[in-house]
């Protein structure tokens, strides 16, 4: 197993989370996840986006994409397709993800890269000092909306299933055991992995709280089929009740780095032809 002090930054590091921040058991979870899977810190690989979810990767001692927002999962898929025996994680904000980045989520879901998404679900815009994202609540009052958010929410596990997604996970970061576990298998599946992790933001989401994630949170039983498809999307429309585990999983589909690439091998190991790249060249002149 691979020492989790490896992924340390360096004591003094500047961190800009606000103490109780539902970053921090993250941050932690996802380092002993990729300890426990033995992930050797100059093979794995973080995207993310913009945002407080989004600077995970500073606060990681692996390789890191930090982008535009919204933009966490085309990078992941060009790592990915580049070189596959890298382990590649997308990470970042609800709002990242399913609001400036929900042209991308849709359509990395179409792709089935074999990438982990783990994606940081306060229900609120953090760093922007707490506007609406896709994931509010109707009804939430924020400085934009005073009065209340007057749209329901978006609901990243009915499109995922929607859109044939292998792995559909929903977890709590208050639950440190459980979301590792979900974490690790999300990392082993072949394919597109989706976690939407329940997060507090405890400075401005003052609705959705630790408590209140852990009144609505339930883990689905072991008696709960995973190929069942549309069981998870009974589970996923529910928001009453929020179901945590596992939702669904489905092996066998490929992955789009094994359809990209011809014969297999990894592009970065491809022997570079020089003439063919030199007449390409010469033809634009
Ligand atoms: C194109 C663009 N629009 C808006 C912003 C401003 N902005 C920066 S972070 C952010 C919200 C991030 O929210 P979320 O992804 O939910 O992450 P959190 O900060 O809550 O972790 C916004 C709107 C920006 N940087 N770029
Ligand atoms: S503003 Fe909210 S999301 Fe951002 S660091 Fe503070 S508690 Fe966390």
């Amino acid at each position: 197993m691979i020492d989790k002090k490896l992924y340390d930054m360096p004591k003094g590091t500047d961190m800009a989370w606000c103490p109780g921040c539902g970053n921090f058991p993250i941050l932690n979870i996802v380092k002993m996840a990729l300890s426990e899977l033995d992930r050797a810190p100059q093979d794995v690989v973080i995207c993310s986006g913009i945002g407080q979810a989004a600077k995970t990767p500073h606060y990681l001692r692996v390789n890191y994409f930090n982008g535009l927002h919204g933009r966490a999962l085309p990078p992941a898929i060009a790592i990915k397709n580049v070189n596959p025996k890298l382990t590649v994680i997308a990470e970042s904000g609800d709002g990242d993800t399913y609001g400036e980045g929900g042209n991308h989520f849709m359509h990395t879901i179409r792709r089935n890269p074999d990438i982990t998404n783990i994606v940081h679900d306060n229900m609120i815009y953090g760093l922007t000092k707490g506007q609406a994202s896709p994931m509010s609540e109707k009804g939430l009052k924020n400085p934009i909306q005073p009065d209340g958010v007057i749209v329901d929410q978006f609901n990243p596990l009915a499109v995922a299933l929607s859109l044939d997604a292998t792995f559909v996970a929903r977890a709590f970061t208050g639950d440190i055991l459980q979301t590792k576990e979900i974490i690790k298998a999300a990392i082993l599946h072949k394919g597109y992995a989706l976690i939407d992790v329940l997060q507090p933001c405890v400075v401005f989401n003052k609705q959705n709280t630790y408590q209140w994630f852990k009144e609505k949170g339930y883990y689905v039983d072991e008696a709960h089929d995973k190929t069942d498809k549309m069981k998870a999307l009974e589970l996923a429309f529910d928001l009453d009740r929020l179901a945590l585990g596992i939702i669904y999983q489905r092996e066998g589909k490929p992955s789009y780095e094994t359809l990209v690439r011809e014969g297999n091998e990894p592009m970065f190991e491809r022997v570079l032809d020089t003439a063919a790249l030199n007449t390409l060249i010469k033809s634009y002149k």
